[in-house]
C-alpha cells in the first residue's frame, strides 16, 4: 500500500529530460548565457531512523540492485547511488539514542530524507514520530522531501503503511513533500519504488 504527499508514485518518474548544459545552443548568445555543468548535480540524502530499524540493509540493497550502478565508497558509511544519471550521495546515520542527537550535523544540504521505520516496533513508533516532527522542523530541512520507508513488511505483526501514517499524522504534513513505501530490505521489496519516487523529486524540481 502506497500513499503519497504530493502526487502519486510513478507520474513523473519518465520526466528525466536531459540538462540544459546537454541540449546544442541554438545561436552564440545562448551558448554564452546557458550553464553547462561538467558533472551532474549530486542530491544528498539522508538515512535516518531508529536503531535496528533496516536502515544499512536498505542502502546495502540499493548498493546490490542491478537497476541501480554504484560509484565507489566515499566513506563508511556514504555511498554514491546512481538511478538513470541522476546522482544520490546517501549518508547512513546511526540511529541509537546516543547518536540521534547528532543528526542535526548531517542537515546542511540534504536535499532528502529517509526515514526507515521497523514496522514491527510499535513500542518505539512515538519515539519515532518525536524524531520525525523534530527533523521537519530543523531550519536546514526547509526544503527537503521525506520518503518514509515503512520496513520489514515481511514480518506478520507489522504495521501497514495505513496504521503508520495515521500514527505519524502524515496527511497534515503540507510543508514538505513527502511519500510511504512499504518495504522488505532483505528481499529488496518495494525500494526501488521508494527511490524512484526521490528520483522524481529531484529531476523534477
Ligand atoms: N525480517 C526483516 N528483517 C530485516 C529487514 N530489514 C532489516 N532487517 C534486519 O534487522 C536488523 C537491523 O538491520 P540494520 O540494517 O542493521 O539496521 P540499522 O540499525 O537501521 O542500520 C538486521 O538483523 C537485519 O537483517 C526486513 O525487511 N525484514
Ligand atoms: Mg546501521
Amino acid at each position: 500500500m502506497v500513499r503519497n504527499g504530493t502526487r502519486m508514485l510513478g507520474t513523473l518518474v519518465s520526466n528525466m529530460g536531459g540538462l540544459v548544459g546537454h541540449t546544442a545552443p541554438r545561436s552564440p548568445r545562448l551558448a554564452l548565457t546557458l550553464p553547462f555543468p561538467r558533472t551532474p548535480p549530486e542530491h544528498k540524502v539522508i538515512i535516518v531512523g531508529l536503531d535496528n530499524a533496516g536502515k544499512s540493509t536498505i542502502l546495502y540493497q540499493f548498493l546490490m540492485n542491478e537497476v541501480v550502478h554504484t560509484c565507489p565508497t566515499i566513506g563508511s558509511n556514504v555511498e554514491e547511488i546512481v538511478l538513470r544519471k541522476t546522482h544520490f550521495l546517501m549518508w547512513d546515520i546511526g540511529g541509537q539514542e546516543a547518536l540521534r542527537s547528532t543528526w542535526n550535523t548531517y542537515y546542511s544540504n540534504t536535499e532528502f530524507i529517509i526515514l526507515v521505520i521497523d514496522s514491527t516496533d510499535r513500542d518505539r513508533l512515538l519515539t519515532t514520530r518525536e524524531e520525525l516532527y523534530k527533523m521537519l522542523a530543523h531550519e536546514a530541512l526547509q526544503d527537503a522531501s521525506i520518503l518514509i520507508f515503512a520496513n520489514k513488511q515481511d514480518m506478520k505483526e507489522s504495521m501497514t503503511t495505513v496504521e503508520i501514517s495515521q500514527f505519524l499524522t502524515l496527511s497534515a504534513i503540507k510543508d514538505h513533500p513527502w511519500h510511504i513505501q512499504g518495504c522488505c530490505a532483505l528481499t529488496g521489496e518495494g525500494l526501488l519504488a521508494g527511490l524512484q519516487w526521490i528520483q522524481s523529486q529531484a529531476t523534477a524540481n
